[in-house]
């Protein structure tokens, strides 16, 4: 049997969930928490609960994060992903993030087209260090920081191997998919090789990121977040169990209308035994809270109309938001706020049937489904981050940026790097080309 990416994204997805449920089990009671709020939304809303994903996608529906060290081993991760169809979508700059800047540029690895996203949505979030930044490492530490990255090899030339054939191919035969994603999954678990003690400690005065990628030999998944219908219930629930969430869920707030882009929180990160060898050589248990519970709420996608007015909004009290913006999916559509995509209904037409969009949808001839967010926001994961970092750290400010930016991005990946508002746009374009009643200039 062929495997196709898109099995062997379903495949490592859950193969990647049951690794972290062990290595971390509060995470198995967010997962347990997040089915249970989803059961009762379903169960209070019916249809209109599912508006926005189906319980099923939403049910498997994860995000996950990983951090690496070098542009080498983007490239990699780059090939990894891009074997279970899913490619480089946006870029965020998290190094000038307030108050505490983190040392990462990122972009997320998802599926692109909707056919693609409804069979398995998974997406990674993936930060490479900024090793050149001067606001983080001067001259010398910045080399000694490259020779420890280059010298590791986190992405093994088999598995390698197994990602080109299966991008190229469109697929893997079963033994050679099982074995895709067992390598796969494998890059990513904790490693128990002891650690360099003084020099984690190092690069943790500078930043715990920092230390979390470049202190050890090795990568390891952050966390995976699934998803919920009701993210304010969740918090609720994971604080009754006990469990410290953040102050805020990042994003914005629960307001008088639909959900749109993304809400997140998380839970501290979570103290897990750690080998350090210390400066004496001995190797001693250390307890190191890299790692963290997140889960997120996904809405409607804005166009850049409404996220230049999200933009403006967030940080403002919930009156704001439900004064400045309309609070139905059609005044957001009608004002091109957010992104639908719009189909043909069954009601019969003659030659009195009206060629605009607005009469088409007022009329019932045309409906609009909304388009789900599927990409991630540099505020919220700046928060996101920030809140779990142990100290602040040290940076330099007036020190001269690298300038890492999306273009040096794409020449890393050597792949086109794709803006998220274009493929919302494409999708809706798609659909009004598909609309035959439709009279279009
Ligand atoms: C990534 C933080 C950002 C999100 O969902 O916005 C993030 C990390 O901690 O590596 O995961
Ligand atoms: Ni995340």
């Amino acid at each position: 049997m062929f495997v196709e990416p898109w099995k062997l994204r379903a495949r490592f997805a859950r193969s990647l969930s049951e690794m972290y449920g062990n290595e971390v089990p509060a995470y198995r009671t967010l997962v347990e928490v997040s089915h249970a709020v989803n059961a009762d939304v379903v169960r209070r809303h019916g249809a209109d609960a599912e508006r926005l994903g189906s319980l099923d996608r939403v049910t498997a529906e994860r995000h996950g994060a990983i951090r690496l060290g070098t542009p080498r081993e983007l490239a990699q991760v780059a090939r990894i992903f891009g074997a279970m169809g899913m490619f480089p979508v946006g870029y965020y700059d998290l190094r000038d993030a307030a108050p505490t800047p983190v040392p990462v540029v990122s972009t997320a690895f998802r599926p692109v087209d909707e056919d693609e996203l409804a069979r398995n949505p998974f997406r990674v979030f993936t930060s490479v260090l900024a090793t050149s930044d001067r606001r983080f490492f001067d001259a010398a530490l910045q080399a000694r920081l490259e020779a420890f990255l280059d010298a590791r090899e986190l992405f093994g030339p088999e598995l390698l191997a197994l990602a080109d054939r299966a991008e190229a191919d469109g697929g893997l035969d079963a033994d050679d998919a099982d074995r895709f994603v067992a390598l796969a999954t494998q890059a990513f678990e904790l490693s128990r090789a002891p650690v360099d003690g003084p020099w984690y400690r190092e690069l943790e005065a500078i930043s715990s990121v920092a230390a979390d990628i470049g202190g050890v030999a090795s990568t390891h998944v952050n966390h995976l977040t699934p998803r919920v219908l009701d993210i304010d219930d969740l918090y609720a629930r994971m604080q009754t169990r006990g469990i410290k969430m953040i102050d805020a869920i990042q994003g914005p707030p629960r307001w008088k209308g639909p959900d749109v882009l993304l809400r997140q929180t998380s839970f501290r990160a979570l103290a897990e035994p750690r080998a350090f060898r210390d400066a004496d050589g001995v190797v001693r248990d250390t307890a190191l809270r890299v790692r963290f519970g997140e889960v997120e709420a996904r809405g409607i996608a804005l166009t850049r109309t409404g996220r230049a007015r999200y933009d403006e909004l967030i940080g403002q009290p919930v009156e704001v938001w439900n004064a400045r913006l309309p609070h139905t999916e059609h005044g957001l559509a009608a004002a091109d706020l957010a992104y639908f995509t719009f189909h043909a209904t069954d009601r019969p037409r003659d030659e009195q049937t009206p060629t605009e969009l607005a009469a088409l949808l007022a009329g019932g001839w045309v409906t609009a489904e909304p388009i789900v967010y599927e990409d991630f926001l540099p505020r919220s994961a700046a928060g996101i981050f920030q809140s779990n970092l142990t100290s602040a750290g040290r940076h330099q400010t007036g020190q001269q940026h690298a300038a890492l930016d999306a273009d040096w991005m794409a020449g890393v990946l050597d792949r086109e790097l794709a803006d998220p508002f274009d493929l919302y746009d494409a999708q809706r374009e798609r659909s009004l080309d598909a609309l035959d009643v439709l009279a279009r200039s």
